[in-house]
């Protein structure tokens, strides 16, 4: 099937959040006015893609991300001069509002405290506080930020595609930034049960009953505990410790991949840098070169789960793997650290700074020269 193909039947079959238009429209207006004043927009995406395992959805698969990456880049993008459409997991970090709401010293309650003039933030954060509130408001009252939230993989690529399209319009001073974790798998709608999943059989014989009564076929997710009541005997698996008819089985299909249609259709003219996550360091450089001559865009940037907050590597057309590190609380890196680094041993010590204050400015670097060669 052609990658059009793939697309078409991708998004006529799995529907569209229920906002999709709401978003669309404030996006349009977004990059029109940024548009007009000449200045640079970036799509951030940020956060994990929920997979639903039900219709009506009490249970999910989720992919790794707290937002911190996407959150951070979007403050460091804002300082850069770029306006920024935030695409982020509902939720999940924000850019400012991370500093104190999933502070590892209490929540955001616990920054505040109660005098005779009111509320007002503690002494000892008032000062930093200030300080990003400020550049908070600066980013709102001059709408340089966009936030637009998603949460299933479904949510997310419709929006995906609607936003991208409407970058098209910036040609190259667009920057699409793709840090959210999405999901590689997905329950088809055809075959996703409509009610929560049943783990007993009296909730699977009582739906089960229910929808004969309804003049309804139980949906696959249901049947196939049906055959398998008396069934000891598994394909999957030659020794099962539970009978495969108290196991609950997941079938998952793969989620087309879409960033070709996204680089060669639906913002063909802008930057396109996107970033990939690995655990295992032998294979890190390989996967991120791979992703770049597979989907031909502009920029991959490679990190590892461990090490994710203390060094990435940018992987680009005919230049060489550029490492980014931010530096240690009061030692330098030695060869040996940096090798262990590599292999995903990570510092005891907290990173002295945010690595996003390096790994911006060199997107930036890269955007320059992108709009330079196709303006
Ligand atoms: O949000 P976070 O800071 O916890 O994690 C960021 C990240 C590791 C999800 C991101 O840097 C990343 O690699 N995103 C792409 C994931 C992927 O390969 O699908």
């Amino acid at each position: 099937m052609s990658a059009q193909d793939q697309e078409d039947v991708y998004f006529s079959t799995n529907p569209p959040p229920r906002h999709l238009e709401a978003h669309a429209a404030q996006a349009r207006a977004f990059i029109d006015a940024h548009a007009a004043a000449g200045r640079r927009v970036v799509l951030v995406t940020s956060g994990g893609t929920t997979v639903p395992l039900e219709k009506q959805t009490v249970r999910f698969i989720d992919n790794f991300s707290a937002g911190t990456r996407g959150a951070t880049s979007a403050e460091y993008f804002l300082e850069a001069g770029y306006a920024v459409i935030f695409l982020h997991r509902e939720f999940s970090l924000t850019p400012y509002a991370r500093h104190f709401s999933h502070a590892t010293t209490g929540g955001f309650l616990d920054f505040l405290e109660v005098g005779q003039g009111g509320v007002s933030a503690r002494p000892d954060v008032s000062a930093k506080m200030a300080d990003i509130l400020s550049r908070y408001h600066t980013a709102r009252t001059e709408n340089l930020l966009l936030s637009i939230p998603f949460v299933t993989i479904g949510d997310y690529l419709h929006e995906l595609r609607a936003i991208s399209r409407l970058m098209a319009s910036l040609g190259p001073r667009g920057l699409l930034y793709l840090a959210a974790a999405v999901s590689d798998f997905f329950v088809p709608p055809e075959r996703m049960a409509e009610h929560k999943i049943q783990s007993t059989d009296l909730g699977r014989r009582a739906q089960e009953a229910a929808a004969a009564a309804a003049g309804q076929a139980p949906s696959s997710a249901d049947s196939s505990k049906q055959d398998s009541e008396e069934e000891e005997f598994d394909n999957f698996d030659s020794s099962p410790r539970v009978p495969r008819s108290k196991r609950l089985v997941i079938d998952l299909d793969p989620v087309p991949k879409l960033l070709l249609n996204l680089v060669d259709g639906w913002a063909p003219r802008g930057m396109v840098s996107s970033f990939k996550l690995e655990t295992d360091p032998t294979i890190l450089v390989t996967k991120a070169r791979y992703s770049l001559e597979r989907y031909q865009h502009h920029l991959v940037i490679g990190n590892l789960l461990a090490t994710r907050k203390w060094e990435v590597v940018f992987v680009s057309p005919g230049r060489e793997d550029n490492w980014l590190r931010v530096k240690r609380r009061g030692k330098e890196w030695t060869d040996e650290d940096v090798k262990r680094l590599r292999q995903g041993e990570v510092p005891k010590e907290e990173p002295g700074e945010e690595i996003e204050r390096f790994i911006i400015p060199a997107v930036k670097d890269l955007h320059d020269q992108h709009i330079k060669a196709n303006e």
